[in-house]
C-alpha cells in the first residue's frame, strides 16, 4: 500500500532545522498534525487551545507564551517521529477528527457539515469526488466540448479523462487559467487564501505568498494541466462563437474561431460550458471616451508597453481590481486620480500581502495532515458564516444602515478597520465609509494598504459621476477636468450577461440567452430544460458573495455532471434535459431567497450582481452544505432521458 499522500515526505531535519521550521508555523494546525503523528488526542485535551477564530486568523490568539509552549512539546516529539523513520500515521477515528474540528475552530461543527469537510479534507488519502467510473470506456458517441480553460473548465477535463470519456477543451487565449491568464495588471492577487483556492486534490505546498499573485496562479493551473495530462486535449487560441444542437442527430455543432482565422464546425456529444462569469469586460459608456488623446485599457486588458513611471493616472472604478491596482501603481506614477463610485466595504486580513515562510512550507511538506488541516482552518470561518450576516432581519430599523443585529455588528467592526487607518481625517471618511449595509455587494479585503494609498499626496479619491472623457483626461459632473496621460478602466466585467457572447441555440433552434433575456437561470446551476446534454459550470445563481471558494463549487458541479455524463453511457440514452417543473421550482426557490438577503437589499444601489432591474440572477442564496449535498448524487427523475 502506497503512503497517504497527506502524510507528509518523510523528513531527515536536523533538531536545529526543525526548531527553525516552526517559528512560523500555525501553532493550532501543528498540534492537530501531532494529534495524527502520536495518534493521542490527549494533545488537545490540556489548556493549549485556540481562543477564538477569525477568517485568515491561524495563530487562534494563541498567545506568544502558549504558541512556545507548543513548539517545545512539538519539537520533541517530532525529533521522536523523525528518529523512528516518520512512519504513516493510523487512520483517526471519525469522533476524534470531529473533535479536531471543533477544537480546531472553537465552536460547534455541526454533524450535518461533517461529510462535506471530510470530503473536502481527505484526511483518507482518497479523491472522493474522483469518481473512477470505468463506464466512460463505453462512449460511443462524439467527444464532449468543453468552453473555456479556467480552473472550471480545466476540471472538467482532469475528470472527464479520470471517466475515460472523450472531450476536446476549447480555449480562447493561448494558455490555461482565464482570469489568471487575462488578469495581468499590477497587483493581482487572489482574495482567497492560496492553501483553499486550489484543487481539494491538487494541493500544493509551494505557494509563496498565502494569497498568490497572478504569474503563480496562473503557474499553478499550467503545472496541473501538465501533470493531469490535459494539455493535449485543449485547442488553444480558439475561440467558441456557439453552439447549435440538432435535433436529429441528438449532437451538438460547436462552432469554432481559429487563431489563423479558419471557421470550423465540431461535433460534439455534450457541451460544458465553462466560460466564468467575470470574463467580459465591461467597459462603460461615457460619452467621448474615443476622445481621450493617450492610452487607455480595460484592467483585465492591461498594455504592458504603457510605461506609467511619471504619469498621471486616471483610474476609473475601485472594486476589487481598484483595490489591488491603484497601491501597486502609486509608487510609480506622478500623480493618481480615482474614480469611486461607491465605497467599498473591506475588511482586514494581515496576511494579504505576507509571504509563506520556509518553516510553513517545510510543515506543509512533512508534517502529516498539515495542509489538510490549514485547509479547513480557512475554509470553515468562510464557510456560510457570512450567510447569516447578509440574512435581512424585516424588523431591522433602518435597512440603508444594517439590514440585522449582526450585519450591525458587521458593519461596526468594518468601520472601526477603516477609522483606525485614517488618523481622523474626516473628509476621507466621508468618502469611504460606505452608505450601505456591509456585506452588500463583494466584500473586499485590505491589509491597509488601500487606505494608505489614498492618504497619500499624489493620490487623489474623486466620489463625483463622471460627465465625459476629453482629449487630455476626465470631467467629473461638476466640470472639474482631471487631467491624465493614461486612463484605467478598473469597471469589472459584463457580470449579469452570462454566457455573452456565445449563441447557444438549443432544441427548435432556441436561443439560450434570448430565452433567458435578463433573467438567467439553469437547474442547481448547471442544466436548462431545452438544452439536451448542455451543463453549465459556474453558471446562473452559483456565483458565491459570502463564502467558499469558486474551486469548492467547481468540484461539485463537475462531480455532477459526470454523473450526467456517465448515465447516459450507461443507459444506453442520446440526451438528457431537466424536467421543467424541477427547473422551475428551482428558480422560483432560489429567486425567492435571494431576496431575503443584503445583496437585494435596493439601499446597495450599484452592484454587479444586479440586473437593470435590480434583481439578482448570477448569486448563490444557499448555504455550500447545502449545494453539496444537493449536487454530491444526480437524482434521474429530474431529468427526462430520451
Ligand atoms: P467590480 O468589483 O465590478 O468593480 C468595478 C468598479 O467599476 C466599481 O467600482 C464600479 O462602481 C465601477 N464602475 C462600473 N461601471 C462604472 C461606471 N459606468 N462609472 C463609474 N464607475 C463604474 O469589478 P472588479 O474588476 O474590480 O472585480 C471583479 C471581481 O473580480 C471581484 O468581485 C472578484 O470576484 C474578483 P460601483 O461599485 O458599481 O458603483
Amino acid at each position: 500500500m502506497s503512503r497517504n499522500p497527506h502524510a507528509g515526505v518523510p523528513f531527515e531535519a536536523s533538531d536545529a532545522e526543525i526548531v527553525e521550521a516552526l517559528k512560523d508555523v500555525s501553532i493550532p494546525t501543528l498540534l492537530l498534525s501531532l494529534v495524527h503523528l502520536t495518534g493521542d488526542p490527549a494533545i488537545i485535551r490540556g489548556d493549549l487551545r485556540p481562543a477564538g477564530l477569525f477568517l485568515n486568523e491561524v495563530q487562534g490568539y494563541l498567545s506568544e507564551e502558549d504558541q512556545e509552549r507548543a513548539r517545545a512539546l512539538a519539537l520533541d516529539l517530532l525529533i521522536a517521529y523523525r528518529d523512528a523513520g516518520c512512519p504513516e500515521p493510523a487512520p483517526l477515528g471519525a469522533e476524534v477528527v470531529h473533535e479536531m474540528m471543533e477544537w480546531l475552530v472553537c465552536e460547534p461543527v455541526p454533524d450535518q457539515y461533517v461529510p462535506m469537510l471530510m470530503e473536502e479534507m481527505e484526511l483518507d488519502g482518497r479523491d472522493a469526488r474522483a469518481l473512477r467510473s470505468t463506464r466512460g470506456a463505453a462512449w460511443d458517441r462524439p467527444p464532449v466540448a468543453v468552453i473555456g480553460c479556467g480552473e472550471s473548465g480545466l476540471l472538467a477535463g482532469i475528470r472527464l479523462k479520470e471517466a475515460g470519456i472523450p472531450f476536446v477543451i476549447f480555449e480562447k487565449n493561448a494558455g490555461v487559467g482565464g482570469t489568471w491568464w487575462e488578469n495581468t495588471y499590477p497587483g493581482a492577487r487572489v482574495d482567497v487564501g492560496n492553501h483553499f483556492y486550489c484543487y481539494s486534490f491538487e494541493p500544493s505546498d509551494q505557494w509563496t505568498e498565502f494569497f498568490a499573485r497572478q504569474p503563480e496562479l496562473q503557474a499553478y493551473f499550467a503545472s496541473v494541466m501538465d501533470r493531469r495530462g490535459i494539455t493535449e486535449h485543449i485547442a488553444f487560441s480558439t475561440e467558441v462563437a456557439g453552439a447549435t444542437w440538432d435535433d436529429e442527430t441528438g449532437t451538438w455543432n460547436v462552432e469554432v474561431h481559429r487563431a489563423d482565422g479558419s471557421i470550423g464546425q465540431v461535433a460534439a456529444s455534450a457541451v460544458i460550458s465553462a466560460v466564468g462569469q467575470l470574463n467580459r469586460p465591461n467597459l462603460p459608456e461615457i460619452p467621448g471616451r474615443d476622445a481621450f488623446a493617450g492610452p487607455s485599457f480595460h484592467s483585465a486588458q492591461w498594455d504592458h508597453g504603457v510605461d506609467l513611471a511619471g504619469k498621471r493616472v486616471v483610474m476609473i472604478g475601485a472594486g476589487a481590481s481598484g483595490f489591488q491596482i491603484a497601491p501597486a501603481i502609486a509608487e510609480e506614477v506622478e500623480h493618481l486620480t480615482i474614480f469611486q463610485r461607491t465605497a467599498q466595504w473591506m475588511f482586514p486580513n494581515p496576511n494579504y500581502h505576507e509571504a509563506v515562510g520556509p518553516g510553513v512550507r517545510w510543515a506543509l511538506r512533512h508534517l502529516p495532515f498539515y495542509g489538510r488541516w490549514y485547509r479547513f482552518l480557512i475554509f470553515w470561518p468562510g464557510c456560510d458564516k457570512g450567510l447569516e450576516a447578509a440574512r435581512v432581519d424585516p424588523a431591522y430599523p433602518d435597512p440603508q444602515v444594517a439590514v440585522s443585529e449582526i450585519n450591525d455588528l458587521t458593519r461596526q467592526m468594518f468601520t472601526d478597520w477603516i477609522l483606525s487607518q485614517i488618523d481622523g481625517d474626516d473628509e476621507l471618511a466621508a468618502k469611504v465609509i460606505p452608505d450601505y449595509p456591509a456585506t452588500g455587494k463583494r466584500t473586499l479585503q485590505d491589509n491597509g494598504s488601500w487606505l494608505r494609498t489614498l492618504t497619500r499626496p499624489d493620490v487623489e479619491l474623486i466620489r463625483l459621476g463622471i460627465d465625459h472623457i476629453e482629449a487630455g483626461g476626465v470631467v467629473d459632473v461638476e466640470g472639474t477636468l482631471h487631467p491624465a496621460d493614461v486612463i484605467v478602466f478598473a469597471t469589472g466585467f459584463k457580470a449579469t450577461e452570462l454566457l455573452w457572447p456565445l449563441e447557444i441555440r438549443g432544441s427548435g433552434g432556441v436561443d439560450l440567452r434570448e430565452m433567458w433575456g435578463d433573467r438567467p437561470a439553469a437547474y442547481l446551476g448547471i442544466t436548462v430544460p431545452g438544452f439536451p446534454n448542455f451543463f453549465c459550470m459556474y453558471g446562473p445563481g452559483t456565483n458565491l458573495a459570502h463564502g467558499g471558494s469558486l474551486i469548492f463549487h467547481s468540484e461539485c458541479q463537475m462531480r455532477y455532471i459526470e454523473q450526467c455524463l456517465l448515465a447516459l453511457a450507461e443507459g444506453g440514452h442520446r440526451q438528457m434535459e431537466p424536467r421543467r417543473e424541477a427547473y422551475d421550482d428551482w428558480h422560483q426557490r432560489t429567486q425567492a431567497e435571494i431576496k431575503t438577503l443584503v445583496w437585494s437589499q435596493p439601499s446597495v444601489r450599484h452592484s454587479f450582481f444586479k440586473n437593470a432591474a435590480g434583481e439578482i440572477h448570477g448569486l448563490s442564496p444557499w448555504r455550500l452544505v447545502d449545494y453539496w449535498g444537493w449536487t454530491r448524487q444526480v437524482d434521474l427523475e429530474d431529468y427526462v432521458m430520451s
